[in-house]
């Protein structure tokens, strides 16, 4: 996680090459027990946040819904096109995550959803006291949807829970269908798996067959859709997913 890959804003620490060889193993024993501790207290003070922020979407009766995949993969484009079919009769809010800019958000408020961009520095990933903070400044409606963006990046988002009813895990067809295998973490959590731009297939070596066998792999009770934001291809199946997860909310 992100103490031990060094993006962890406070916790961050670099080595030089000569601190690497002052470092005999008896110091790489008590630091690994180090990064380990520091670790389990990080998560564990993340499920507090989380556990506030699973209260309140419960209260809400509002669906929270995370996105995660690895950069460019087509999750804001995926939240365009889904406000576009549903935002005329359905509440929908959407916090973003980027280490830098407030592109996604302004993409989303473009399409016709509020939005909250979280910008997160050093970070690699989303927290629950992030997102605890976004709901500060979001007006949530009952009965609504709440779509969270998460960082682009297949490792640290996958240990954080953020107190979302679901994760939808992201993959695209120029990514290579081995990422599954690469980074479990991330499939092995996942509620649902997109797999995405599946209008390019035509154009690429992708095996489809073989991505979706690599999932299973890993998790054999997501779902997995097949989805193109340029064509529409999956998009009913979509939907109907995120009606059947908001009923199951009541
Ligand atoms: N052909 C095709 N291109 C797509 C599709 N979905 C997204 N793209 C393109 O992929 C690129 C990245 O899409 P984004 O939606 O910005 O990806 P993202 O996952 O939000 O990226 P980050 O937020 O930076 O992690 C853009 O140029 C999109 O137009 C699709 O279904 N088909
Ligand atoms: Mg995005």
């Amino acid at each position: 996680m992100c103490v031990t890959c060094g993006c962890g804003g406070d916790h961050q620490h670099t080595h030089t090459h000569d601190d690497n060889h002052q470092h005999d193993a008896h110091d790489h024993h008590h630091a690994n027990h180090d990064v380990v501790n520091l670790e389990s207290e990080i998560l564990a003070e993340n499920n507090k946040f989380a556990a506030q922020n699973r209260s309140f979407f419960q209260a809400h009766q509002a669906l929270a819904v995370n996105f995660l995949s690895s950069p460019g993969s087509g999750k804001t484009t995926l939240l365009e096109e889904t406000i576009k079919l549903m935002s005329s009769t359905h509440p929908i809010y959407v916090i973003e995550g980027d280490q830098h800019t407030e592109l996604d958000a302004n993409r989303i408020r473009n399409a016709g959803a509020e939005a909250y961009q979280i910008q997160t520095g050093k970070a690699c990933h989303l927290d629950g006291h992030m997102v605890g903070h976004a709901l500060e400044h979001l007006v949530i409606k009952d009965n609504s949807f709440v779509f969270i963006e998460n960082v682009g990046n297949l490792i640290c988002p996958a240990l954080f829970d953020l107190g979302e009813h679901a994760k939808v895990v992201l993959i695209s067809v120029t990514e290579g269908e081995d990422k599954p295998l690469k980074y479990p973490d991330m499939f092995f959590g996942a509620d649902l798996v997109i797999i995405t731009k599946v209008d390019l297939l035509p154009y690429l070596k992708f095996d489809i067959n073989a991505c979706e066998a690599n999932i299973r792999k890993i998790n054999s009770k997501a779902k997995i859709f097949q989805v193109s934001a340029s064509n529409g291809q999956g998009f009913e199946a979509w939907i109907n997913w995120l009606h059947s997860a908001k009923a199951y909310l009541s």
